[in-house]
């Protein structure tokens, strides 16, 4: 139970503080947040793995509780990481950083154990979670590297390992070079974010001018803002926006 109610807690907050980003019209350094509490089967796996005596679980096992947090470049990661630092609900034990020192197996991302309080009926109870953090490239290797070490139990056949190695050379060239476009593609994510606000301010404007009882007047607004949609002019979306607002003060005196 602790451990279900720190992931969905800690899924929350992260996805919120992407929504809290979107929400003032700025670039986000999370990209996506997934969690989950570690299945009994892996938790015994691993237990047998590091000999972890049974009453010593919860303070040896550290990925009980586990948070990923997906971003897009690979400077967002340390913007992530400070945040993550600064936070008062939550306390750090010890930071892996498997960025600067890939793992054997090629394996990349950023690991910070942290003590989370849950609080219970019973009272309050702290935990021990592990939060990932990771760019896209380094999560797609990560995911399909997992998934052939669980179909191969550790005993992944040479030539898929040589393909899995250079797939993982590929995914860091692909970070490098992502970021040498990063302004670009900040760039263009926040003008769709401007251009899907004043769409979404359009209709809301229609739906006022239909409950005033101008039902033509909207369909014809209605029928620019398809064509503006196509073309995708910010300035002329905005005077459209500009032009409904003046007919509902207009029509409203
Ligand atoms: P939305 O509407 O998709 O933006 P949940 O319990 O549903 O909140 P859970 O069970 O952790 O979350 O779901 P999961 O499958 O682990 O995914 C968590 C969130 O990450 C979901 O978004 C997914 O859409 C998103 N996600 C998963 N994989 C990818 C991916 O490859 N790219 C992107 N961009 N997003 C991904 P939400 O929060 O449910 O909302
Ligand atoms: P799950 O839940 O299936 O992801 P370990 O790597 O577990 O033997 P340690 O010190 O317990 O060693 O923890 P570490 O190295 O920080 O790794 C814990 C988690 O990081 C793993 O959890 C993986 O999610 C991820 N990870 C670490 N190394 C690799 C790797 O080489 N490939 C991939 N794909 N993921 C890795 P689990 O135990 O796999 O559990």
């Amino acid at each position: 139970m602790p451990y279900q109610q720190a992931v969905e807690e800690l899924k929350i907050k992260f996805k919120n503080m992407r929504k809290e980003y979107k929400c003032r019209n700025e670039y986000s350094p999370i990209e996506f947040v997934t969690g989950r509490v570690k299945e009994v089967s892996s938790i015994l796996e691993k237990v047998k793995k590091f000999n972890i005596p049974m009453d010593k679980i919860e303070y040896e096992l550290e990925d009980i509780a586990g948070i990923r947090i997906m971003c897009q470049f690979v400077d967002d990661i340390t913007k992530v990481v400070n945040i993550i630092r600064k936070r008062k609900d939550l306390s750090i034990v010890y930071e892996k950083d498997y960025i600067t020192n890939a793992k054997e197996s090629g394996y990349r991302s950023y690991h910070i154990i942290i003590r989370y309080p849950v609080n219970l009926s019973i009272g309050c109870k702290e935990i021990i979670a592990e939060i990932q953090i990771r760019t896209l490239g380094m999560n797609f290797w990560a995911t399909a590297e997992h998934s052939l070490n669980y179909k191969y139990k550790q005993h992944i056949p040479s030539n898929i390992k040589t393909k899995l190695k250079q797939a993982a050379d590929t995914a860091y060239q692909l970070d490098e070079l992502m970021m040498q476009i990063k302004d670009e593609i900040k760039d263009a994510q926040r003008l769709f974010g401007v251009k899907s606000n004043i769409v979404s301010n359009i209709n809301e404007s229609l739906v006022s001018l239909i409950s005033l009882g101008k039902v033509k007047e909207s369909s014809n607004y209605q029928l620019q803002l398809t064509t503006l949609i196509e073309i995708g002019d910010i300035n002329q979306l905005n005077s459209l926006l500009l032009s409904i607002q003046r007919d509902i003060d207009k029509y409203k005196k």
